[in-house]
C-alpha cells in the first residue's frame, strides 16, 4: 500500500476510485504501488487505451497549414535574428503587434458600461454591427440598403463569413461550381469544398509581367457555365498584390452580369472597396464576406460579416431565414465582444475618424517598407527587376522567389515566409529591411 494513501481508499467504492484517480494525477507513483486493487475492478474497455493500441492509432500526422504553420516553425527557432514574414499581421517598427488606440478606447467604454451583459446574441449576431458593416462596405447612401434588400449576418471573421456563404450556396444555389483566382489565399478551396461547392480556377496572375493576366481572366470567366459563382478579392489580392484597374473591374462586371455569373467578394483587407460598390450599383445580386481582422487589428476577436445583396426585400428576408439555419448548427450564434467594439467605433463620428487615421498610419508604414526594401535591393545590385515591390498593393509582396530560395532564406537567415515567395510587408521594419535584403540577394545569387 502507498504510504500516503488513507486506508479507506483501498476499499473500492465509486468515490474512492475517483479519489484514487485524482491522487494518481498528483502522484503518478500511486498508480504502480497502490492501485492494483483498482485495476482489477476496472476491466479494459475497447476504448480505454490501457491495454493495447489507441483507437486512434491509424491517425496520420497532418501537415502544418501553409500560412499559420510558418508561425509554428518561427516560434520553435531560438535564433535572436529570426523574422516572421509569413502571416499577414501588422507589426510596429519595433516588431510588436498593435492594438489600435481607438479599439482600446472602445473596449474601455464597453467595460465601464455596467448595463452590458454577456447574454447570447441572436443567431444573426449584433444588429447594430450588421447594419454598420453593410453601410461601411456598400456606402450609407446605397440604394440596396435603403430598399432593404441586403441581409447581413455576423460571422467568425472573414473565414467564417466565407464558410457560411459557401454552405448557403451549396444548399440553395442552382450552380455548384465556384471559380477562384489562380493563385489565391490557400484556405479558399478548402472552405468552398466544405460548403459543398466544386472549385475551379480562373487565370489571374501572369508571372511573366508580374501583373494581371487580364486576357486569361476574361477568357476563363467567359467560358464558365452561366450562373457559376466567381470569387473576387475586393481589394489587395492575396498573395499577388495585383488588382484590376477600375476600368478592368468595369469590364469584369459587364462580362459577369452578361453571363449571369454570381460574384462572391472576399473583402479581407479593405474597409470600403470600390469594386464591390460597382457591382452593387447595377442592381444585381452578390455576396460579400467582410473581415475586421486586418483593418481594425481585431485578428483574434474573430469579427466579420456576410452580406447577401438580393433583388428585393422579400427574397432578402427569406435568404436570412436560411442563413440562420446554416449558422445555428455551425456555431449557434457569434461572439459579442469584438462586434461590440466595431459597432462602438463605427457609430461614433469621432471614433470613426480616429480609426481612419490609425488605419492610414498602418498603410503608410507598409508602403514605406516597400520603398525601403526596393531601395535596399537596388543598392545591393541584386539581379532582377524589383519594381513590382513598389507596384503591388496591400500587406504582401509576391516576390517571385521560388520554394528553394525561400527554404534557403529560412535556413541561413532565419527569415520565415510562405513557400510561394510571399512576404508580409506589415511584418517588416526599418531595422529588419537590411537583413531581408541580404537574404534575398544571397538567395537570388546563390540558389537557382
Ligand atoms: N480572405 C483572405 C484573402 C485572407 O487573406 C484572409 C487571411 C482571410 C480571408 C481570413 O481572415 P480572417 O482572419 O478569417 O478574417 N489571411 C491571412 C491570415 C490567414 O491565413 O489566416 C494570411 O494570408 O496571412
Amino acid at each position: 500500500m502507498h504510504p500516503q494513501l488513507p486506508s479507506h481508499l483501498a476499499q473500492g467504492s465509486a468515490t474512492d476510485r475517483r479519489l484514487n484517480s485524482l491522487l494518481r494525477h498528483i502522484d503518478p507513483s500511486i498508480a504502480s504501488s497502490s492501485l492494483s486493487s483498482m485495476d482489477s475492478q476496472i476491466s479494459a474497455s475497447p476504448t480505454s487505451g490501457f491495454h493495447g493500441d489507441s483507437v486512434f492509432a491509424h491517425v496520420v500526422q497532418a501537415p502544418e497549414d501553409s500560412i499559420l504553420g510558418v508561425t509554428v516553425a518561427y516560434n520553435k527557432d531560438p535564433s535572436p535574428i529570426k523574422l516572421n514574414l509569413g502571416v499577414g499581421a501588422y507589426r510596429t517598427e519595433e516588431g510588436k503587434p498593435v492594438v489600435l488606440n481607438v479599439v482600446r478606447r472602445a473596449e474601455q467604454l464597453l467595460v465601464n458600461d455596467r448595463s452590458r451583459v454577456k447574454e447570447y446574441l441572436p443567431i444573426v449576431g449584433l444588429a447594430d454591427f450588421n447594419k454598420l458593416s453593410a453601410k461601411l462596405i456598400f456606402g450609407a447612401d446605397s440604394p440596396a440598403i435603403q430598399e432593404n434588400r441586403v441581409t447581413t449576418v455576423q460571422c467568425l471573421s472573414g473565414t467564417g463569413s466565407l464558410r457560411v456563404g459557401a454552405e448557403f450556396l451549396g444548399r440553395h444555389y442552382h450552380e455548384r461550381t465556384i471559380y477562384i483566382p489562380q493563385p489565391t489565399w490557400g484556405n479558399h478551396p478548402k472552405i468552398f469544398n466544405l460548403g459543398g461547392l466544386s472549385v475551379k480556377y480562373y487565370r489571374y496572375y501572369d508571372p511573366a509581367t508580374w501583373g494581371l493576366h487580364f486576357q486569361g481572366l476574361l477568357e476563363d470567366l467567359g467560358s464558365a457555365p452561366s450562373g457559376a459563382i466567381v470569387l473576387l478579392h475586393a481589394c489587395a489580392h492575396n498573395p499577388t498584390g495585383v488588382d484590376p484597374t477600375l476600368e478592368q473591374w468595369g469590364q469584369i462586371r459587364q462580362l459577369m452580369r452578361s453571363k449571369g455569373l454570381l460574384p462572391f467578394f472576399d473583402s479581407a483587407y479593405q474597409a470600403n472597396a470600390q469594386s464591390v460598390r460597382m457591382f452593387v450599383a447595377d442592381g444585381g445580386e452578390c455576396l460579400v464576406a467582410q473581415s475586421y481582422a486586418k483593418n481594425m487589428g481585431l485578428y483574434g476577436e474573430r469579427v466579420g460579416a456576410l452580406s447577401i445583396v438580393c433583388k428585393n426585400a422579400n427574397v432578402a428576408s427569406r435568404v436570412e431565414s436560411q442563413l440562420k439555419l446554416v449558422i445555428r448548427p455551425m456555431f449557434s450564434n457569434p461572439p459579442i465582444h469584438g462586434a461590440s467594439i466595431v459597432a462602438t467605433i463605427l457609430k461614433d463620428r469621432n471614433m470613426y475618424d480616429e480609426w481612419t487615421v490609425e488605419l492610414k498610419a498602418m498603410a503608410d508604414r507598409i508602403i514605406s517598407m516597400r520603398h525601403k526594401l526596393f531601395e535596399a535591393l537596388c543598392a545591393r545590385g541584386t539581379p532582377g527587376d524589383w519594381s513590382h515591390i513598389i507596384k503591388q498593393i496591400g500587406m504582401f509582396t509576391f516576390t517571385g522567389l521560388n520554394s528553394e530560395q525561400v527554404a534557403f532564406m529560412t535556413k541561413e537567415y532565419h527569415i520565415y515566409m510562405t513557400s510561394d515567395g510571399r512576404i508580409s510587408m506589415a511584418g517588416l521594419s526599418s531595422k529588419t529591411v537590411p537583413h531581408l535584403a541580404d537574404a534575398i540577394h544571397a538567395a537570388v545569387t546563390r540558389v537557382g
